[in-house]
């Protein structure tokens, strides 16, 4: 496996940063999580785009534009011969002296590209529905460190998933501090009431999933009514279906929350539609190489 680090390609064993990065020192920078198909990025602007944004709202300067971002991506593909992948784009604050100030990292931002294979929940759940509990720990405020900003600080969403191990299940629902559904620990949430599409708004301690925004899409082309609006657990407990949806994850059914039988306790006709219709969009959209 070869590993982009500023311009270069290391094999895996060499592919190493300073302990000076302040990626590492203090998790000061911002990542995206990508996947390509078939030689196909999916998403890949929208990637980009978010990773420009998360950048600018840390002050961070990534030291490529857009255009070379992409062709660094399409070329750590390439090296890897991969057809299918999950790409981890990282771009640190730098090597800096100890110290939390930015103005420490003189040199420029760093640029790390990894293409690999990403498999975050065993295959079976697919099929059978995963289930989850509500756990303690409440998703970051937006006006602490904003959900929108996909910093390398996951420390929340970690501590959400020991919480998730813990209890000996394999995601978490993350409330916000007013105690509605904020998301899950790597993915967003939705719910399906009487053929009605339900998430959270974006603004409420939930990351704009680029998933997320393909299930929205997907919804309105079939003229199923959606609503990004506050959810609270009771709704969850009593909605129809439920799923979740992230670019690791993909779409993934729910069939139980907080020992809640959701439906009929097996993934819903919805979501296998949307699962089927998502499938058809990743084998036809995308930046090819
Ligand atoms: N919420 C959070 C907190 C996330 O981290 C999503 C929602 C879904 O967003 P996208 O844009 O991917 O639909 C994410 C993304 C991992 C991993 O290693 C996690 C994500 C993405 C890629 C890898 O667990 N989360």
């Amino acid at each position: 496996m070869k590993v982009y680090i500023n311009g270069k390609f290391y094999e895996k064993e060499n592919a190493k940063i300073s302990v000076f990065d302040h990626g590492f020192l203090y998790g000061d920078g911002v990542f995206e999580g990508i996947r390509s198909y078939n030689r196909l990025v999916f998403k890949l602007k929208e990637h980009i785009e978010r990773l420009f944004e998360s950048a600018k709202s840390i002050m961070l300067e990534i030291p490529l534009t857009r255009q070379q971002l992409i062709a660094a991506v399409i070329a750590t593909l390439k090296e890897n011969k991969l057809n299918d992948a999950y790409i981890r784009l990282v771009v640190t604050r730098g090597e800096g002296d100890l110290g939390l100030d930015p103005r420490k990292c003189k040199g420029n931002a760093t640029v790390i590209i990894i293409a690999d294979k990403i498999v975050l929940y065993p295959e079976k759940y697919y099929k059978e529905g995963l289930k989850i509990i509500t756990v303690p720990t409440v998703r970051n405020l937006p006006e602490a460190l904003n959900p929108q900003i996909k910093s390398l600080n996951y420390l929340n969403n970690i501590l959400a998933k020991i919480e998730a191990v813990n209890a000996g299940c394999d995601e978490a629902i993350m409330l916000d501090s007013l105690g509605y559904v904020a998301e899950c620990t790597g993915d967003n949430i939705f719910i399906v009431k009487n053929r009605h599409l339900y998430t959270p708004p974006q603004c409420m301690g939930t990351l704009r999933g680029i998933t997320r925004d393909t299930v929205l899409e997907i919804a309105r082309k079939a003229k199923i009514p959606v609503h990004e609006h506050v959810i609270t657990r009771h709704e969850v407990y009593i909605s129809d279906e439920c799923f979740l949806t992230g670019t690791a994850a993909q779409i993934i059914p729910v069939v139980a929350v907080d020992g809640r039988v959701i439906g009929n306790g097996r993934p819903g006709e919805m979501t296998l539609l949307f699962m089927k219709k998502f499938k058809i969009l990743t084998t036809k959209e995308g930046v090819r190489y």
